[in-house]
C-alpha cells in the first residue's frame, strides 16, 4: 500500500432512515477499504455548523443544518490507498440525478438534500472532519486478512 490516507465517511439521516447503512458499508468494504472506526450519533447544532462551515450563507445552509441534525447518522472512518479520492468516487456527484449509475448516490437516490452519505472532499478535509467526530484514539490499526489481495 502506497498512499495510505484516512477519510471521514457519513451515513446521514436519510441513509439510516432508508436502511443503507450495511448498502454503504459494503460498498466500501467491496472496494477493499478498511473501516477503522464507526459511531452512531445524532449531531448537535454545533457540530453541524462546524462541520458544515464552508456552506454558511448558502441558501441551502439552514435546510442542510437542519436534516442533519434531525435524526441519527452513522459516522466512519475508512483508511486504504487514495482513500479519500477512492470514496468520493464511490460516492457519486452532489446531485444524484447527475451522479453516475453504479455510484452510490447515482443508484440509491433523487435529490440533492438527500445524498444519502458524506464523504470528505480532499485530505485536509479528511483531518479536519475526523478531528470533528472523533479522539484521538478513537480508531484501530490494524492489517486486513485481504490487503496482500489488494496490493502488490
Ligand atoms: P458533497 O456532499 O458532495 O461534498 P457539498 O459539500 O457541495 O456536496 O454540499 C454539502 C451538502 O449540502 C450536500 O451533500 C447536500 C447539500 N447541498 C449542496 N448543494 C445543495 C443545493 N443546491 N440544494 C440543497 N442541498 C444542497
Ligand atoms: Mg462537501
Amino acid at each position: 500500500m502506497e498512499t495510505r490516507e484516512r477519510t471521514f465517511l457519513m451515513v446521514k439521516p436519510d441513509g439510516v432512515q432508508r436502511g443503507l447503512v450495511g448498502e454503504v458499508i459494503s460498498r466500501m468494504e467491496n472496494k477493499g477499504l478498511k473501516l477503522v472506526s464507526m459511531k452512531m450519533m445524532q449531531i448537535s447544532s454545533d457540530l453541524a455548523a462546524r462541520h458544515y462551515g464552508e456552506h454558511k450563507g448558502k441558501p441551502f445552509y439552514d435546510g442542510l443544518i437542519e436534516f442533519i441534525t434531525s435524526a441519527p447518522v452513522v459516522a466512519m472512518i475508512w483508511e486504504g490507498d487514495d482513500a479519500v479520492e477512492m470514496s468520493r468516487a464511490l460516492i457519486g456527484a452532489t446531485d444524484p440525478r447527475k451522479a453516475a449509475p453504479g455510484t452510490i448516490r447515482g443508484d440509491l437516490a433523487v435529490f440533492t438534500g438527500k445524498n444519502i452519505v458524506h464523504g470528505s472532499d480532499s485530505l485536509e478535509s479528511a483531518d479536519r472532519e475526523i478531528g470533528l467526530f472523533f479522539n484521538d484514539n478513537e480508531f484501530y490499526s490494524y492489517k486486513l486478512a485481504q490487503e496482500d489481495s489488494l496490493y502488490d
